[in-house]
């Protein structure tokens, strides 16, 4: 499982009070504590409230390069936002996140993460909006794969995002999603990679890490590859590694939990 930190977002109000102020220590502080915690990227996401979130971006990514080496997922829905994160980073292949499925921003994000070597995360929701079911997803998946066939890119850095939504918005989303996740890996050989936004499903809702915890073992016995997660959630480790020996991709000891 690719953890992928999602702590360093401006939806949260420590970090966005510290974009405001242009604060390093929060962010850093932040930074080494989930790559501490096992994450394999930091998502890096100024929120909807930064001024300006061009320079918000390149500022982020240069300040959390001060204190790590881990590579970031860069989080934006605006292609310059994203432009201004690939151009500051210095060390390791970033993550594009994110694009919708719609053809001409598909090809621009294409070109994007192949001049810059990054993975792409591209959303199965499109100008219509978000999907209704697992077909709808699959569908605009399969336009992503094509997409990226065409383009030269390489499936494996394709990332397909479900899109999790919140369980009391839409109760049906939960295993649609699930079902995307297991289909997904037919769609091409070799597949592209699976990744969700583990919190959205329990946006809104009493006892998140437990909504939070249950859904990521769900998602992994479907073949989930990645979660953006709060990998600061030690209960959430542990579910994962438990699954991980459930699953038998890790061979069982009584020792299973004990993460070094
Ligand atoms: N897919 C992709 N990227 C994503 C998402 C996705 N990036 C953003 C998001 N979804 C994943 N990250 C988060 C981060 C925070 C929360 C949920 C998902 C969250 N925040 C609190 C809230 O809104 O209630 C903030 C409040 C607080 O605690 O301060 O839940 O799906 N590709």
């Amino acid at each position: 499982m690719i953890l992928i930190g999602e702590r360093i977002n401006g939806l949260f109000r420590d970090v966005a009070a510290a974009i405001q102020a242009r604060d390093p220590e929060p962010v850093q502080r932040l930074a080494v504590a989930q790559a501490e915690a096992g994450a394999a990227f930091l998502d890096v996401n100024t929120g909807p409230a930064a001024e300006n979130p061009v320079e918000a971006m390149s500022w982020l990514v240069r300040v959390i390069e001060e204190v790590t080496d881990t590579p970031l997922c860069l989080d934006a829905g605006q292609p310059e936002v994203i432009e201004a994160g690939l151009k500051a980073v210095t060390r390791g292949r970033p993550i594009i996140n994110s694009t919708t499925a719609d053809p001409e921003r598909l090809a621009h994000y294409l070109d994007l993460a192949r001049h810059y070597g990054a993975r792409l995360i591209v959303l199965t929701m499109n100008r219509q909006g978000v999907s209704r079911d697992a077909a709808e997803r699959l569908a605009l998946a399969m336009e992503a794969v094509v997409a990226a066939d065409a383009a030269g890119f390489p499936i494996e850095e394709l990332f397909i995002d479900p899109l999790v939504l919140p369980v009391n918005v839409g109760q049906e989303h939960a295993p649609a999603v699930l079902e995307t996740l297991r289909q997904v890996k037919t769609l091409a050989d070799p597949p592209p990679q699976t990744v969700v936004g583990l919190s959205n499903i329990s946006q809104g809702c009493p006892h998140r890490p437990l909504l939070n915890r249950t859904f990521l073992a769900m998602a992994m016995a479907n073949g989930l590859d990645a979660a953006i997660a709060n990998v600061l959630d030690e209960e959430l480790l542990a579910t994962v590694a438990a699954a991980r020996v459930l699953l038998n991709r890790e061979i069982y000891s009584d020792a299973f939990l004990r993460r070094t």
